[in-house]
């Protein structure tokens, strides 16, 4: 049996030629498996005789095991050689200064809304809100805004798409804080309609907006705040107190003047604009627009099935962005939306 130190040394050299530990037990079906080498020489004995036979077993069986020896022998060193690899792949320099943590902040404009939530809570209003993608019902037509209008338009609005890419004519994203005090009322109504009086409507909707609109002074998302006040007797007075109380509580201040001057909204009658003047600081003398107010129009409270011969109320709006920016000297509205952490770390 000459040969058989020749397939020892055959399968050790095809064992040591790999490192991949699938492979290797390719190569040992070679010599070992079914109609491997080893296997065959062991069937071949059958021709032999008894004397021969015995020999022959026996040097078979030397080379089988040195075969399986030397199997052995690589599969662990396969192993380790492994295990070396992912160790230096993995290796961790403990002496390496760590990232650090750093704390996360309130974004600016969210401090605002926040502060007014809280404002408005102490004299009694509820914060409400409500979905950004509206319906035509709730952003436009309880509100009072005709058909041929041109917030209707599909330059200022963004509406959205059916499921067949054709622009839905009835879903948009809501261009007003509006609608969540609509769906507010519509609620408040079915809520106590048993009743021969409702109680008073005292409610702010803060929120993101949308339009078609993007330059330095405008962005396509921004923030409202809108508030209302719905009861049997509630007066333009009572708006003129809530306000002026309201901003020298958000600027921290009674330095300042206040000037409600005639103007036009679909959704109230009369309707002002709400103007202030600080009567110090950077600002001082310079009046300022804030937002919008008036009182609710009669068409906008039987839209919402409330009785405007027996309620009536007030309501306003005001630039969430707007505010922070005089709150905290800022003079470029793309800061807020440009996520640079530099501008917004230094308001936490
Ligand atoms: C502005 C002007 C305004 C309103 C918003 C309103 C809401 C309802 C009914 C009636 Cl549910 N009115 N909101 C009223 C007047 C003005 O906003 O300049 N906003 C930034």
């Amino acid at each position: 049996m000459q040969n058989l130190d020749q397939v020892v040394q055959d399968a050790a050299a095809a064992f040591a030629a790999t490192d991949d530990p699938d492979a290797l037990e390719q190569i040992k079906a070679r010599f070992l498996g079914k109609g491997g080498q080893i296997t065959e020489l062991l069937k071949g004995m059958a021709k032999l005789s008894h004397e021969e036979r015995k020999s022959a077993g026996a040097q078979i069986n030397r080379a089988k095991e040195a075969i399986e020896t030397a199997l052995n022998a690589r599969r662990e060193a396969i192993r380790r050689l492994a295990l070396e690899a992912r160790l230096a792949e993995e290796s961790l320099d403990v002496t390496l200064p760590g990232r650090g943590e750093s704390r996360g902040g309130l974004h600016p404009v969210t401090r605002t809304l926040e502060r007014l939530e809280t404002l408005f809570r102490t004299i009694g209003f509820e914060v409400a809100d409500g979905p950004e993608i509206e319906a035509d019902f709730q952003n436009f037509t309880a509100l009072n805004t005709p058909e041929d209008h041109p917030a209707r338009s599909m330059h200022d609005t963004f509406y959205l798409q059916d499921e067949n890419g054709q622009v839905a004519q009835d879903i948009l994203l809501r261009t007003h804080t509006s609608p969540i005090q609509v769906r507010y009322m519509q609620a408040h109504v079915a809520k106590y309609a048993q009743l021969e009086t409702m109680p008073e409507i005292r409610v702010i909707a803060p929120g993101r907006v949308y339009r078609v609109d993007s330059d330095a002074t405008h962005s396509p998302m921004f923030h409202q705040i809108e508030g209302l006040w719905i009861g049997e007797n509630v007066s333009f007075a009572d708006l003129k107190g809530v306000i002026a109380d309201f901003l020298r509580r958000f600027f921290e201040s009674d330095d300042l003047q206040l000037r409600f001057r005639p103007s036009f909204f679909p959704f109230t009658e009369p309707s002002a604009e709400i103007d202030m003047a600080f009567m110090s600081g950077a600002h001082k003398g310079r009046w300022l627009e804030i937002g919008g107010c008036g009182m609710v129009h009669p068409n906008v409270l039987r839209h919402v099935g409330i009785d405007p011969e027996k309620y009536l109320g007030f309501a306003f709006g005001m630039g969430g962005d707007r505010l922070t920016m005089l709150r905290y000297g800022v003079n470029d509205l793309r800061l807020f939306f440009d996520g640079d952490l530099r501008f917004l770390r230094q308001f936490v």
